[in-house]
């Protein structure tokens, strides 16, 4: 399924676990690993509910890799962009849920490639950057429309002009990851739960991957009709009639206290 060994890719029962594995070079993003991404995610086996992805070595990824950092015309900028696009989109909107299991660096297209999983987990040595703007250059893998909609505009654009960088715990705050774990544990968590995740009615991690986001950009009074839409063919489906049957009739877990 992948011929490139700068990305491994596994099944650990019905998850999928996608490894960046260039630890030399700081998982950098070449033309090739971006196009081995889009095919992981456009090729994913039929079984699978949930996928983690991770990077080798002390960083999860440095972004794009400066050194395919060719002479391009304007019209060849944007292809090489939305090639980022195409590929990261097919992460976002694929199949399952993804949850990115971060550590050190997450700089650049790193925070692109992590902005548009849906659950991020850090441990205590990651952090958050976006050297393009002291390189001259400008976000182009998507992270204009999806890191203010983690962290706002005006974070990032103090992050760009600045070179600002946060760490893990100012970066979880901010809006960066939703989890933070001690060092060396980002991985076991994400994979967990990703496992969990992966327990839930297909029907709703699809509406929470394709139609939540959606709702989100819709004005107030199309979002509502989106929603009862949504929720109408959710609890019409004979799995959240069988669940909720379950919690009735005592066989279901309750709510936990954290
Ligand atoms: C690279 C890259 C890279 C490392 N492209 N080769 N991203 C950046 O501007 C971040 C650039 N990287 C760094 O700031 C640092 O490398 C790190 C903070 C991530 C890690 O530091 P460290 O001390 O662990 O590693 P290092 O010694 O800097 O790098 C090890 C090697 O990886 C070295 O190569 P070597 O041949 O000398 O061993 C580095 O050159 C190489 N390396 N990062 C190429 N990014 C869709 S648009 C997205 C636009 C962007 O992402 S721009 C931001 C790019």
């Amino acid at each position: 399924m992948n011929q490139n060994s700068d990305i491994h890719f596994e099944m650990r029962g019905d998850i999928a676990v996608i490894r960046l594995t260039r630890p030399t070079k700081r998982n950098a993003l070449n033309d090739a690993l971006i196009a081995s991404l889009r095919h992981i995610f456009e090729n994913l086996p039929e079984n699978t509910k949930a996928a983690v992805i991770a990077g080798d070595g002390d960083h999860f990824c440095a972004g794009l890799d400066l050194s395919d950092l060719k002479e391009r015309d304007a019209g060849q900028g944007m292809h090489h962009s939305r090639s980022w696009h195409y590929a990261l989109e097919r992460l976002q909107y694929g199949p399952v849920p993804v949850v990115a299991a971060l550590h050190g660096a997450v700089v650049g297209g790193g925070l692109e490639l992590a902005s548009a999983c849906h659950i991020r987990v850090a441990d205590e040595s990651t952090f958050y950057a976006l050297p393009e703007g002291t390189r001259g250059i400008f976000v182009g893998g998507g992270g204009a429309v999806r890191i203010p909609r983690l962290i706002g505009v005006a974070r990032m654009t103090d992050m760009m002009m600045t070179g600002r960088v946060y760490n893990a715990v100012d970066g979880e705050r901010a809006g960066f990851a939703q989890y933070l774990v001690p060092n060396g544990t980002s991985f076991d968590k994400a994979l967990e739960l990703a496992q969990r995740i992966g327990s839930n009615a297909p029907l709703t991690n699809y509406a929470l991957m394709n139609v939540l986001p959606r709702i989100a950009e819709q004005p107030a009074d199309q979002g509502f009709i989106t929603e009862s839409m949504m929720s109408a063919i959710a609890q019409a489906a004979p799995e959240a009639k069988k669940r909720v049957q379950d919690f009735l009739e005592g066989r279901a877990a309750k709510v936990q206290k954290s």
